[in-house]
C-alpha cells in the first residue's frame, strides 16, 4: 500500500479524498493555488505545496507544477478527484512514465472513453446498446443530411471530444442542420480543440441513470448498482439518487450487466460510472463513461456499504476486489443535494465573499461533505459547489422527509446559496411522486427566482418579528417556571427562515 499519496484538487473532494487516507494510514499532501492558502484541504493535509496563481489553467491544471509536488514531497500515488486533471489521458500518460501512480484508469482507456465516436463504435461491437447514430465522422456536410433524413428529426448534434451535455444541440429541421453543424464546429473547436461533430437520434425528456462500476487490475468486474441524475439544469446536476424509480430488478440487472460488459469493453480499469439514457418505454442507451470518482459517488457509498475513495487506492495499489457481485446489495434509498455558492434570485450567477456563519446539519444518517469553514472567503476561480448534504433513510419518503429536514436545519450566512431552491426541489409533489426526467427543472421551476425574489421582503419582515419574539422569549416554546429561559439565537433553533444571503 501506499505511505503517501497527492490530491491535485481542491475543496469538498480533496477533504473527502484526505479523509480515506487517514482512515488508511496513508499520509497525504495537498496542492493549492494562491487563493487557496486558506483552504480547508490544505489545513486537513499533513503537507500542502503551494502550485500557482489562481486561475487552473496556471494551477490544478499544471502537471509539471503537480509532478514537482508529488516528486518534493516523495509522495507515490496522485488522486485526481473530479474536474480539473482528472480525465486526462496526457496526464495518466505522464504519470505512468514518470513512475508515480494515477489513481484512475489507464490512460488507453481514458483516452478510448474520451472519444466518444471511437466509444460508441467499440460497444456497439461489443453488443452494447447505443443511441442510433452515426459512427464515424464524415467530411462533407451532406453526408449529415443523409444520415438526418435517415435517423428523422429531431437530432442531436454532438462534440466527438465533448461529455458532460458541453457543444451539444438539438436539430428539428433540415434548415436547422446546416447552420446548426456550423455553430456546433466551431464550439467543439474552442471548447475542445478539435471540430469534429456527429449526429444522434434526439430522445426527447429521457432519464439520466448510470451506473457505478468497479474494475480491479485483474480482470475482476463489479457494478454498485445505479444513480438517477435526471434532476439538473444546464447540465449541472441538483439532487442524486438511489436507487432510481425507473427500473424494476429485471432492467436494473440488464443494466449492471451491460455496464460491466461497457467495462470491460473499454479495458477499463479503477472506479468508473457508465451513464445510460433511459427513455419513456424504458429502452436505455450507453451514452459515455465518465473515467473519474463522481460528485454524487456517496449515494452508492450510503446503499451498498463500499468506500468508492477506499475502492480506487486499494486498485490502483494493485490490490484486488475483495467482494463480488454476489455479496453487493442496494439498501436503503439515499439523495444527495449539491449545496453552491449561487444566487438562484439572480439566475444562478455564482456568489463569492466570506462565510460568516456556517451551521451543518446533524444526525442519524446524515452525511456533510463539506470543504469550506466559517471565515473562510469563497473566491470566485473555480467551480462554486461549497459542500453535498447526502441522506440515507430506509425508503425513499422517510429520505425525503430526512434530506428536508436536514435542509432547514442548515445554515450558511455571508453568501447566496442554493439551499432554499434545494428545498423546493425536494419538496415539490412529482418529485415526491417519484417522476422526474431531465425536463424537471425547465418545467416546473422556470420562474422560480423572480417568484423568490418577491416573497423575500415578507421572509424578512417575519425574521424580523421572530427575533423580536425571540428576545423576549423563546417563541413557540413553554416557558418553564416563569422565569425566562437564556435567549437563544435564531441561527440555533433554525426553522424555514433564509436570512443574510448576500442581499
Ligand atoms: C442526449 C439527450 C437526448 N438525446 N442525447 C446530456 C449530457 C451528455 N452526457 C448527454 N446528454 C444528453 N444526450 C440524445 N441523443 C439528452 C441528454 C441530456 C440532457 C439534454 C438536455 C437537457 C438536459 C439533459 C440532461 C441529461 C441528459
Amino acid at each position: 500500500m501506499f505511505k503517501k499519496i497527492l490530491i491535485a484538487n481542491r475543496g469538498e473532494i480533496a477533504v473527502r479524498v484526505i479523509k480515506a487516507c487517514r482512515e488508511m494510514g496513508i499520509s497525504t499532501v495537498a496542492v493549492y493555488s494562491d487563493v487557496d492558502r486558506k483552504s480547508l484541504h490544505v489545513q486537513m493535509a499533513d503537507e500542502a505545496v503551494p502550485i500557482g496563481p489562481a486561475p487552473a489553467i496556471e494551477s490544478y491544471l499544471n502537471m509539471d507544477r503537480i509532478i514537482a509536488a508529488a516528486r518534493a514531497t516523495g509522495a507515490e500515488a496522485i488522486h485526481p478527484g473530479y474536474g480539473f486533471l482528472a480525465e486526462n489521458s496526457d496526464f495518466a500518460r505522464r504519470l505512468e512514465k514518470e513512475k508515480i501512480v494515477f489513481i484512475g484508469p489507464n490512460s488507453t482507456a481514458l483516452e478510448l472513453v474520451g472519444d466518444k465516436v471511437r466509444a460508441r463504435q467499440t460497444m456497439e461491437k461489443a453488443g452494447v446498446p447505443i443511441i442510433p447514430g452515426m459512427n464515424s465522422i464524415p467530411k462533407d456536410i451532406s453526408e449529415y443530411e443523409v444520415a438526418a433524413k435517415k435517423l428523422g428529426y429531431p437530432v442531436m448534434i454532438k462534440a466527438s471530444a465533448g461529455g458532460g451535455g458541453k457543444g451539444m444541440r438539438i436539430v428539428c429541421s433540415e434548415q436547422e442542420l446546416r447552420p446548426g453543424l456550423e455553430a456546433g464546429r466551431r464550439e467543439a473547436k474552442s471548447a475542445f480543440g478539435d471540430e469534429s461533430v456527429y449526429l444522434e437520434k434526439y430522445i426527447e425528456e429521457p432519464r439520466h441513470v448510470e451506473f457505478q462500476v468497479l474494475a480491479d487490475n485483474y480482470g475482476n468486474t463489479v457494478h454498485l448498482f445505479e444513480r438517477e441524475c435526471s434532476i439538473q439544469r444546464r447540465h449541472q446536476k441538483i439532487v442524486e439518487e438511489s436507487p432510481s424509480q425507473a427500473l424494476d430488478p429485471a432492467l436494473r440487472a440488464k443494466m449492471g450487466e451491460t455496464a460491466k460488459k461497457v467495462v470491460r469493453a473499454a479495458g477499463y480499469n479503477n472506479a468508473g460510472t457508465v451513464e445510460f439514457l433511459l427513455d419513456k418505454n424504458k429502452n436505455f442507451f450507453f451514452l459515455e463513461v465518465n473515467a473519474r470518482l463522481q460528485v454524487e459517488h456517496p449515494v452508492t457509498e450510503f446503499c451498498t456499504g463500499v468506500d468508492l475513495v477506499r475502492q480506487q487506492i486499494r486498485i490502483a495499489a494493485g490490490e484486488k476486489l475483495s467482494f463480488s457481485q454476489k455479496d453487493l446489495e442496494q439498501r436503503g434509498h439515499a439523495l444527495e443535494c449539491r449545496i453552491y455558492a449561487e444566487d438562484a434570485t439572480k439566475n444562478f450567477l455564482p456568489s463569492s465573499g466570506k462565510i460568516l456563519f456556517l451551521k451543518e446539519p446533524k444526525g442519524p444518517g446524515v452525511r456533510h461533505d463539506c470543504g469550506v469553514y466559517s471565515g473562510w472567503e469563497v473566491p470566485i476561480y473555480y467551480d462554486p459547489i461549497l459542500a453535498k448534504l447526502i441522506v440515507w433513510a430506509e425508503d425513499r419518503d422517510a429520505a425525503c422527509d430526512r434530506m428536508l429536514a436536514a435542509l432547514n436545519d442548515y445554515a450558511i450566512l455571508g453568501i447566496s446559496t442554493s439551499i432554499s431552491f434545494l428545498k423546493d426541489v425536494v419538496n415539490h409533489p412529482e418529485f415526491r411522486a417519484g417522476r422526474t426526467n431531465t425536463g424537471f427543472i425547465k418545467n416546473h421551476f422556470e420562474n422560480w427566482g423572480e417568484k423568490e425574489k418577491s416573497e423575500d421582503k415578507l421572509r424578512l419582515a417575519l425574521a424580523a418579528a421572530a427575533f423580536d419574539s425571540i428576545n423576549s422569549g423563546p417563541s413557540g416554546k413553554k416557558v418553564v417556571g416563569g422565569t425566562q429561559k437564556a435567549t437563544v439565537s435564531p441561527w440555533q433553533t433554525l426553522g424555514h427562515w433564509r436570512l443574510g444571503e448576500g442581499r
